[in-house]
């Protein structure tokens, strides 16, 4: 059964380019289930209206309750039914659905989350926007689904539309069948933790840069080795937090020598 994405946003048309490409491809070999549902046809009055002032005062608006709880609401309706035996061992808490919601509150995404998402069968993301969704809704969504708030990293987008792009795509390149090739998913940046090696192409010199020479070799091994050290030189200079980071035992003796 291939896994379902809700996507609840008042932009619906900013999700559009989830059409195209690998995504887009995923989504018509059945690979991947993806819906967009636009909050506003949740809303009860004549101006469509979802956001409301802030109790307390303050900048900006806050977006008001039943709408989400509507619209949420409905995404339970549609969740996928579990398979006859498929889902047999999992208790009621972990067939709930997870809901993410992208904040520049939220814990960061990385990887790791990539690779979890692409795991789970049913995710709804809730896009807010102006200063953020009345704080309620995650209260009661906390009944009904796993909820989490995630951010892209520390900087303030307008709303979670763009980042919930990156995320569907992170997660969806990593669902068995979506990439052509697997193997292209084992030696990219942080598969390992460390930054992916620079890659070159034909002609062996261009405009008297010449590849290096120990790619022309044919030594697999030796290539092997060269790619690793530049991996680790790489990672040093560009994001020592990785190398900080790496579990122990990461790095054999041989790399200590870089
Ligand atoms: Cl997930 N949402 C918003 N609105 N801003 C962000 C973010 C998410 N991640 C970084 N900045």
């Amino acid at each position: 059964m291939s896994p379902r994405y809700d996507v609840v946003s008042i932009f619906p048309e900013y999700l559009a380019p989830l059409e195209l490409s690998l995504i887009g491809k995923a989504r018509q070999a059945g690979l991947l289930e993806l819906s967009i549902q636009d909050l506003r046809e949740f809303a009860t009055d004549r101006h469509r209206t979802v956001d409301d002032t802030p109790y307390g005062g303050g900048a900006g608006m806050v977006m008001k309750p039943e709408p989400w709880a509507q619209a949420l609401e409905r995404t339970l309706r549609e969740a996928p039914a579990p398979e006859p035996g498929e889902d047999a061992f999992l208790d009621a808490e972990s067939r709930r659905p997870l809901l993410v919601v992208p904040s520049p509150a939220g814990q960061v995404f990385t990887q790791r989350t990539a690779e979890a998402f692409a795991r789970e069968r049913h995710i709804v993301f809730a896009c807010g926007r102006y200063e953020g969704i009345d704080e309620r809704v995650l209260d009661w969504a906390a009944e009904r689904f796993r909820v989490v708030p995630v951010s892209l990293g520390d900087y303030v987008l307008n709303g979670g539309e763009v980042a919930v792009m990156a995320m569907v795509e992170a997660a969806a390149r990593l669902i068995p069948g979506v990439i052509g090739n697997p193997e292209s998913l084992v030696e990219e940046s942080h598969a390992a933790g460390l930054l992916e090696y620079p890659v070159y192409t034909k002609p062996s010199v261009w405009r008297e840069h010449p590849v290096p020479e120990v790619l022309l070799s044919g030594n697999h091994a030796r290539i092997a080795r060269e790619r690793r050290d530049w991996q680790l030189e790489r990672t040093c200079r560009r994001r020592p937090d990785l190398i900080d980071a790496l579990p122990p035992g990461a790095l054999d003796r041989r790399d200590r020598e870089v």
